[in-house]
């Protein structure tokens, strides 16, 4: 028994360690705090404005004040505009989602949209922040991913589709994650229809979820035959040191007899079962 409580704690402990990682990227945004920065431009983020130009608006990074680690990202609309940063997020359908992020407002128009999280497609934009406002505000977006759903363009942006805006925006720490509901009255989008956007990065990433699933399950079914193979050896080993001692006294550890012993035992276990029974009489 003390050899199975062993292998037990083993197997639990490798079957955990295998686990962990699934619950550690929650997280489906690509560099969320934009502390990864290539050429003055935040990794993973497309950025794009109805009114083109650097004259119209500027994208960037800042580092004074973000709301967490060296770096935010600032959109500065010279011109009313509708601009901002865009991800893909991968999504699966029929699933809902939360997206925060933390906002903060410097002379933004107070008649237009101001700074928003959307959707790209789609009207309907988390509360907007306006103004000028120095303390960090965090906007949330529920999205439903319906039925043939795979990905979604999400915005971090300054005004919006004719509601162009002019002002500063900062934005930093974007989550996005799965939830199980939406709460009455909250800002939602629901997405439906197939798209055909994305499909390599989203059928990577399924895959990549099934994988994780497929490990998750051989693991189980590994466990199951491990515990199975244990408690059938244990006996017999028992057995069979009690039928080694009555014969021939050569004990379980042996030459090529114990191991044809062995050998007999998995080709018939049944015979070998009745002759055990038979010598132990
Ligand atoms: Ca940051």
């Amino acid at each position: 028994m003390k050899r199975i409580s062993v292998w037990l704690i083993f197997l639990a402990a490798a079957f955990l360690t295998m686990s962990e990682p699934v619950s550690a990227s929650d997280n489906l945004a690509k560099n969320p705090s934009f502390e990864q920065v290539s050429g003055g431009i935040p990794s993973d983020w497309q950025m794009n404005a109805y009114v083109k130009g650097a004259e119209a608006t500027a994208f960037g990074i800042e580092s004074a004040d973000s709301h967490s680690g060296a770096n935010c990202a600032v959109i500065t609309n010279s011109l009313a505009n509708d601009s901002r940063y865009v991800q893909t997020i991968p999504v699966k359908e029929n699933t809902n989602y939360k997206i925060t992020c933390w906002i903060k407002t410097d002379n933004v128009g107070l008649d237009n949209k101001g700074a928003n999280i959307s959707i790209i497609g789609n009207t309907v934009s988390s509360v907007d922040f306006k103004g000028t406002d120095n303390s960090w505000k965090n906007a949330v977006l529920y999205v439903a991913a319906g039925k043939g759903v795979s990905s979604m363009e999400m915005s971090l942006g300054l005004g919006g589709y004719s509601s162009m805006n002019t002002g500063k925006a900062y934005f930093d720490d974007v989550l996005v994650e799965e939830t199980a509901g939406m709460p009455e009255g909250a800002h939602t989008i629901r997405l439906s229809g197939a798209e055909n956007n994305q499909k390599t990065e989203i059928k990577t990433n399924n895959t990549n979820n099934g994988n994780t699933k497929s490990n998750s399950y051989l693991l189980l079914i590994f466990i199951v035959v491990a515990i199975t193979l244990i408690a059938l050896v244990i006996p017999k080993d028992k057995k069979r040191g009690i039928k080694t001692g009555d014969s021939s006294g050569d004990g379980i550890i042996g030459g090529n007899c114990g191991r044809n012993e062995a050998a007999a035992d998995v080709i018939n276990s049944d015979d070998s079962e009745y002759i055990d029974d038979e010598d132990l009489i």
